[in-house]
């Protein structure tokens, strides 16, 4: 069977371990403590589930906290990984400072792996539209899909993996 390293990243509260348990085949790792500066939880050290998909293909799934003071985590996790997907929450800017940190981040430890970025929280009375994110990828120049996702949503969250290995196994067959 082949496995994939999948790496969710993004900002706090984006759903990154809300999305790796809508999917995750057996009960995920989470790492979850009552957030000091919200009214919620946060990931403290990382985030893993496994899906097996139909096609003989093994997904581990990791999730890498959005919190800056955990950043350190990212020479950690970020090794060996095939795939990101890179969520955002649609009530702050698509050009924060955050965002750009996480990009440069993506570039400095994960250049050529395949990326979609996620957009969430489109529900919301505060939430910028996609258009938004879209225009902050095209501008940045990154070359990939930028989906609205409710990370609640198992099959939602299913359909961003299929996407994923899509351009996995895309990139994979490119010279
Ligand atoms: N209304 C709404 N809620 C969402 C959506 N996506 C995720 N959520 C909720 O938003 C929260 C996200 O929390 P987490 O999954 O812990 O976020 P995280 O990205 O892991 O955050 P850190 O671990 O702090 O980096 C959860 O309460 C989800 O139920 C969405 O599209 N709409
Ligand atoms: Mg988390």
């Amino acid at each position: 069977m082949h496995a994939h390293k999948l790496l969710f990243i993004g900002t706090p509260g984006a759903g990154k371990t809300t999305a790796i348990a809508a999917v995750s085949d057996a009960l995920p790792v989470c790492t979850d403590v009552p957030s000091s500066e919200e009214d919620r939880r946060t990931t403290v050290a990382l985030d893993f589930g496994e899906v097996h998909l139909e096609e003989g293909l093994r997904l581990g799934l990791y999730g890498i906290p959005g919190q800056p003071r955990f950043d350190f985590l990212w020479s950690i996790l970020a090794p060996g990984t095939l795939g990101v997907v890179l969520m955002l929450d649609a009530r702050e800017t698509a050009s924060s400072q955050r965002v750009s940190w996480l990009l440069a981040q993506h570039r400095a430890h994960l250049d050529g792996t395949a990326l979609v970025v996620c957009v969430t929280h489109l529900d919301a009375a505060a939430a910028k539209p996609l258009a938004d994110f879209r225009e902050m990828a095209r501008l940045r120049g990154l070359d990939c899909p930028v989906l609205g996702l409710d990370a609640r949503r198992t099959d939602l969250v299913q359909f961003v993996l299929r996407v994923l290995v899509a351009r996995i196994e895309a990139q994979a067959l490119l010279p």
